[in-house]
C-alpha cells in the first residue's frame, strides 16, 4: 500500500493537464485501478484483518481524492488564471484613431447658400436633370437659333430631350403648377460640353426666382447684395448691364475682389472686380410661358455657379479638384480635422 501510495504522489508530480489527471485518477481508482483492486483482495482475509486492511484501502482511497481533488483545484486556478493574462485589456494603449467623414464642399456651399436664401423667406425647389428641350429652351425664350443651343454646349439624348444646362426648367415646372407670388431657389446639378481648369462637363447651380406684383429691380438688388454680403462677409458688389434671353433687363454681379482686396491680381484679371452672379427681370415671354400674366406680375431671376463660389471663398484654383475624391483635398473639409464648422 505503501509502494501505490508513493506511485500515485509520483504520478501526480508529472500531471500537467486535466487530461493526466483523468489518466491517472483512472490509474488508481478507476474500475481496473490499483486501489480499486486492493478491495477485490479483502475477500482472501480473515474478519479481523478484513476490518484492518479495510480501513487502510478507505484511508488511501481518500487519501487519492483528496490529493486529485486539490490537483484539480489548482489546474482550474492556473486555467484561469492564465486566461485572464491572455485576454487582459492594456487600458492605457492610446485609442485607435476614428476617421469622421466630413460634407463634399460643394454640399456645404450649396447648404450655406440655401440657409441664406431660406433665412429671406425663400423656398427650395428641385426638379430633373434630364430635361424636355421645351423647358430647357424654348419656353425660356431661348429660340432654335440661339448660340446657347448649340452642339458645342448642350448634351443631347435625342431631338426632344437634354441634360438640363441649367437649372431654370425647374422654375417654369414650378411656374406652371403654382400660382404667383412665388419665391423659391433651385439647387442641383447641370451639364455642359465644357471642360478646363475653371469648367466641368458636370458642375452645380443656384438659381432663384421671385415673381409677386410690383416686383422691382431695386428688390433685385436689396436681395442680392444682401445675399453676397452674407455668404463672402462685407464686400463691395457692383451691377453691370449685360444680357441673357430669360431675362430683360438683365445684369451680372460683381464683387470686390477677395483675393487682392481690390488692388488687382491674377484671379481678378487686374480689374479688382469678380463675375460672381447672372440676374435681371423675367422676361414677360418667360411669365407668359410659364402662365402667368405680365401686364399683372413682375419678378426677378438669378443664377450662381456652386463651384465657382465654393472655389472663391475657399481659395481653390482648380474646379477638377472638386470630383477627384482625392482624400488630400477631401479631408480639409472634414470635422475631424477640426478645422470648418
Ligand atoms: C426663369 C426665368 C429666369 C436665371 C438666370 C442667370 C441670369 C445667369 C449663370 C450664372 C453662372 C449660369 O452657372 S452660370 O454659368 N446664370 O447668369 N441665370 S438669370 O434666370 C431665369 C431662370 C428661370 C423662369
Amino acid at each position: 500500500m505503501d509502494e501505490i501510495k508513493k506511485e500515485f504522489e509520483e504520478g501526480l508530480k508529472r500531471v500537467k493537464d486535466f487530461e493526466d489527471l483523468k489518466q491517472l485518477k483512472a490509474l488508481f481508482l478507476g474500475k481496473k485501478g490499483r486501489v480499486t483492486a486492493l478491495f477485490k483482495r479483502l475477500k482472501d482475509l480473515s474478519p479481523e484483518e478484513k476490518k484492518e486492511f479495510g480501513r487502510e484501502i478507505n484511508e488511501l482511497k481518500s487519501y487519492c481524492e483528496k490529493l486529485l481533488d486539490e490537483k484539480s483545484r489548482e489546474l482550474f486556478e492556473r486555467a484561469k488564471q492564465e486566461s485572464i493574462e491572455r485576454e487582459a485589456i492594456d487600458i492605457t494603449l492610446p485609442a485607435r484613431n476614428v476617421n469622421f467623414g466630413g460634407l463634399h464642399p460643394i454640399t456645404r456651399t450649396i447648404m450655406e447658400i440655401e440657409d441664406i436664401f431660406r433665412s429671406m423667406g425663400f423656398g427650395v425647389e428641385v426638379g430633373p436633370e434630364i430635361e424636355l428641350d421645351l423647358f430647357n429652351f424654348e419656353l425660356l425664350n431661348i429660340p432654335k437659333e440661339h448660340p446657347a443651343r448649340d452642339m458645342q454646349d448642350t448634351f443631347y439624348i435625342n431631338d426632344n430631350v437634354v441634360l438640363r444646362t441649367h437649372t431654370s426648367p425647374t422654375q417654369i415646372r414650378v411656374m406652371k403648377r403654382q400660382k404667383p407670388p412665388v419665391m423659391f431657389i433651385s439647387p442641383g446639378r447641370v451639364y455642359r460640353r465644357d471642360s478646363d481648369i475653371t469648367h466641368s462637363p458636370m458642375f452645380h447651380q443656384v438659381e432663384g426666382l421671385l415673381v409677386d406684383k410690383d416686383i422691382r429691380f431695386s428688390d433685385l438688388k436689396g436681395v442680392l447684395s444682401g445675399f453676397l454680403k452674407l455668404f463672402f462677409g462685407d464686400v463691395p458688389v457692383r451691377f453691370r448691364p449685360s444680357y441673357f434671353p430669360f431675362t430683360e433687363p438683365s445684369a451680372e454681379v460683381d464683387i470686390g475682389c477677395i483675393i487682392c482686396g481690390g488692388k488687382g491680381c491674377r484671379v481678378c484679371s487686374y480689374t479688382g472686380y469678380l463675375e460672381v452672379l447672372g440676374c435681371g427681370m423675367v422676361h414677360p415671354n418667360v411669365l407668359k410661358n410659364g402662365g402667368y400674366d405680365p401686364e399683372k406680375y413682375t419678378g426677378f431671376a438669378f443664377g450662381l455657379g456652386v463651384e465657382r463660389f465654393a472655389m472663391l471663398k475657399y481659395g481653390i484654383d482648380n474646379i477638377k479638384l472638386f470630383f477627384e475624391n482625392d482624400l488630400r483635398f477631401l479631408e480639409q473639409f472634414s470635422f475631424a480635422k477640426g478645422r470648418l464648422l
